[in-house]
């Protein structure tokens, strides 16, 4: 037996452990481990059952997708199915007894038992999909069979876990157990032990008819081209279930085993894995160690509730933390919370949130309009409108109203963190906590390190994005920091493109068809082209005479066409902000074009899509050679989660080294020899690039070096 699986006796049950912390992942190792001791307890005739369960937090989290390079240079997939096959038809039955989570190769594994028995706070679940590959140990062909089809579908193409107590309804759970889970399942194995031992591949009742199936499939295929757009994982999990419908269960394996490969060998699989560990990679902070004490954040306070402060004091809310939302008068608070209410009443008219939970949530908030209470809070988060000199005024009054060692942080998109700590008397207190809009629902949270900002401070703020449902992403204090620093040349791009003679449509199809959420002139319009306008024209100075600027959408503002808030900008708003195009803002920018003597030609959508992204990574390369970023993976995970890039493209960083960094810097030196200056390479593409190495390879350096 291996070290990670242990067997030992209860009288006549045998328990069998999986140890393999953190989260039992089955690592080469746990399924030998496991096979030895089924062969145990059937050669051993005191013993009548088996009870499978996991040591520590968890059941089994799945295959250890650290192993998934081996398996896709090596082709083969481990010893995993002759293990679940032998586990089904062990002579004696194996029950297996789930806490915390069993996920992937982990459910598969438990469905290989004759039975399942959890705490009801467990949760099982098939989330290949969310790594660009389907169940590949038969989860396929045995979940439909214990489930049902459509159940079966919803699970592997969604990729969403299911509770205990729902999987008890739905026959995954033979029972719930209340208390000790190693009690109740010893009791249970007692009482099945003479019994016959079902096996799931035998089971055929809820398989359905082709007939009766059929639409299940032709629905779920048409939610996953509509909800999943461009993600080819979802699919092959509906071939493989439908296959299995079809056939015998091995030749059901057969198909699956196909489509499993095909996946586990897509650039989307690849992506996706990276993005896994990304996302795990950014909370490591090299000079932040793990002990780093911290510190208490159990009262807050948000300054300013316009839409990002009245959304931040949700998000404290959501996660159970008591929060003060200030304003300066009684009508500017009555506004906020009556958004915030509106917010809750439509999350419980979608049946995210109950009626209780809201109203739960809803008393944590308290509106006030004055700084008395504020000497009680651990943190506050201002979010006031972006203005440095506003925003200095109220860091002074945060100074004198908050107590010693209180975490002051400011909803700054832009502005400069260490001029706004500078103000107070304790500048290591101070940090950037840039949520993004709508605040209660973006997942991202950059953390603005400041000069000054101190280790326990930017440790705490980073556990905290946890507790509050977000993925924290610590960036350097450069202006725009990572996200909107490189959305500038992004977007900028997607001007020069319509100036120069690309439809308007055309420029954000490409974008959208490439796998963005949206386009970048629509998202314009949905943050307000006003935005982008104001900061420009304060920072017009800063511009270099004689380099090319876009013009276009300054003189939309200049027309008041802000987008959708004035229901024209780019395109068209009726009052249900559903867009169409105008024609009106086509012929004033081919006007402008011909006024500026901008040379008109046709554009291919590759060549937007290289412009566009290209120009994103780019900047990437600048901002990560010049620290603000700690690695590539971090700008892409900022990217996911924060402007809708495609997670199956892994990132813009990521995407750059799937086409290759040669490829990427000559098609960046064309750029730049036809449109100038703006897209000179960032050297360490250029280095990068002509070493003939990666982000990746360069993050992995940084992580050495560390
Ligand atoms: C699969 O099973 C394919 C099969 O069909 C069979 C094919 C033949 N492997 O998330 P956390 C690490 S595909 C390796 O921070 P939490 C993770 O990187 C798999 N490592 O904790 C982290 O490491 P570090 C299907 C794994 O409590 C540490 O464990 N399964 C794996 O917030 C702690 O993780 C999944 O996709 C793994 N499978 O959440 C489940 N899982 O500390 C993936 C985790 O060095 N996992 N690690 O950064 C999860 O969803 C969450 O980790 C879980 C715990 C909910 C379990």
């Amino acid at each position: 037996m291996s070290n990670l699986v242990r067997i030992s006796k209860e009288n006549d049950i045998a328990v069998i452990t999986i140890d393999n912390p953190p989260v039992n992942a089955l690592s080469p190792g746990v399924p030998e481990g496991l096979a030895a001791a089924i062969d145990e307890l059937n050669r051993d005739a005191t013993i009548k059952a088996a009870i499978v369960i996991g040591a520590g937090r968890t059941f089994v989290a799945g295959a250890d997708i650290k192993e998934f390079g081996k398996m896709v240079a090596t082709g083969r997939r481990g010893s995993l199915l002759p293990l679940l096959r032998k586990i089904e038809d062990s002579a004696k039955p194996v029950v297996m007894a789930i806490h915390g989570q069993a996920f992937g190769g982990g459910l598969e594994l438990a469905m290989a038992g004759h039975y399942r028995v959890a705490s009801p706070t467990a949760q099982v679940g098939q989330p290949e999909v969310n790594l660009g590959i389907i169940p590949g140990a038969a989860g396929t062909q045995r979940l439909p069979r214990l489930v049902g089809v459509a159940k079966a579908v919803e699970m592997c193409t969604s990729g969403k876990p299911v509770s205990a107590r729902e999987a008890a309804v739905l026959g995954l759970i033979d029972k719930l157990i209340d208390g000790d889970l190693l009690t109740g399942a010893l009791s249970f194995a007692r009482e099945i032990a003479d019994k016959p031992a079902p096996k799931a591949r035998e089971r055929s009742q809820k398989l359905g008819t082709a007939e009766e199936s059929a639409p299940i499939f032709a629905a779920a295929r048409d939610n996953v081209r509509k909800k999943q757009r461009g993600m080819k994982a979802p699919l092959a999990a509906i071939d493989a279930i439908e296959a299995g419908t079809r056939m015998s269960f091995e030749e059901g394996c057969e198909a699956e085993a196909k489509l499993f490969t095909e996946c586990l060998l897509s650039d989307q699989s690849k992506a996706l894995i990276h993005v896994f560990f990304g996302e795990r990679e950014v909370a490591k902070i090299p000079d932040i160690p793990k002990e780093t004490p911290m510190l208490p954040v159990n009262r807050v306070a948000v300054v300013g509730s316009g839409t990002m402060g009245g959304g931040i004091a949700m998000v404290f809310a959501n996660a159970g933390i008591p929060v003060l939302l200030k304003d300066v008068g009684q009508a500017a608070l009555d506004l906020g919370m009556g958004k915030i209410r509106k917010n809750y009443a439509s999350s419980v008219q979608r049946g995210r949130f109950t009626q209780a939970f809201v109203d739960e949530r809803l008393a944590l908030i308290s509106p006030v309009h004055n700084y008395d209470a504020f000497s009680d809070v651990d943190m506050v988060v201002e979010a006031v409108f972006e203005g440095m000199a506003l925003k200095k005024t109220v860091f002074e009054d945060l100074d004198r109203a908050c107590r010693p060692g209180a975490i002051l942080a400011s909803n700054t998109s832009t502005l400069n963190i260490d001029e706004i700590a500078s103000v107070t008397s304790r500048p290591e207190t101070v940090i950037g906590t840039h949520f993004f809009s709508p605040a209660n629902v973006m997942r991202l949270l950059e953390i603005v390190r400041g000069k000054k900002s101190s280790r326990e401070v930017i440790a705490t703020c980073m556990q905290l994005s946890k507790k509050l449902g977000k993925i924290g992403v610590l960036v350097g204090n450069c202006r725009g920091f990572v996200g909107n620093r490189m959305f500038g040349p992004y977007r900028r791009e997607a001007q020069f493109l319509v100036e120069e003679g690309a439809a308007i449509e055309a420029v954000d199809q490409a974008l959208v068809d490439f796998g963005n959420a949206m386009g970048p002139l629509a998202t314009g319009d949905l943050a307000g082209l006003d935005v982008g306008w104001r900061i420009r024209k304060e920072y017009r100075h800063t511009e270099k005479p004689g380099v090319r600027q876009p013009f276009a959408e300054d003189r939309l503002c200049e027309m008041g066409r802000y987008g959708q808030k004035t229901q024209k900008g780019w395109y068209l708003y009726d009052e249900n902000r559903r867009s169409s195009p105008d024609p009106e803002v086509t012929a004033l920018v081919r006007k402008w074009s011909a006024e500026a003597g901008t040379p008109q030609r046709q554009i291919s959508s590759d060549e937007i899509v290289e412009r566009c992204v290209y120009a994103l990574v780019n900047e990437g390369a600048r901002i990560l050679e010049e620290g603000y970023a700690l690695r590539a993976v971090d700008i892409d995970i900022i990217y996911l989660n924060g402007y809708g890039f495609p997670a199956y493209r892994g990132g813009p960083m990521w995407y750059a080294d799937t086409v290759g960094l040669p490829k990427v810097y000559q098609r960046i030196c064309d750029f730049e020899r036809q449109h100038g200056e703006l897209w000179a390479p960032a050297p360490l593409l250029k280095r990068l690039a002509e070493a003939g190495k990666t982000f990746a390879d360069f993050d992995k350096e940084q992580v050495a070096a560390a």
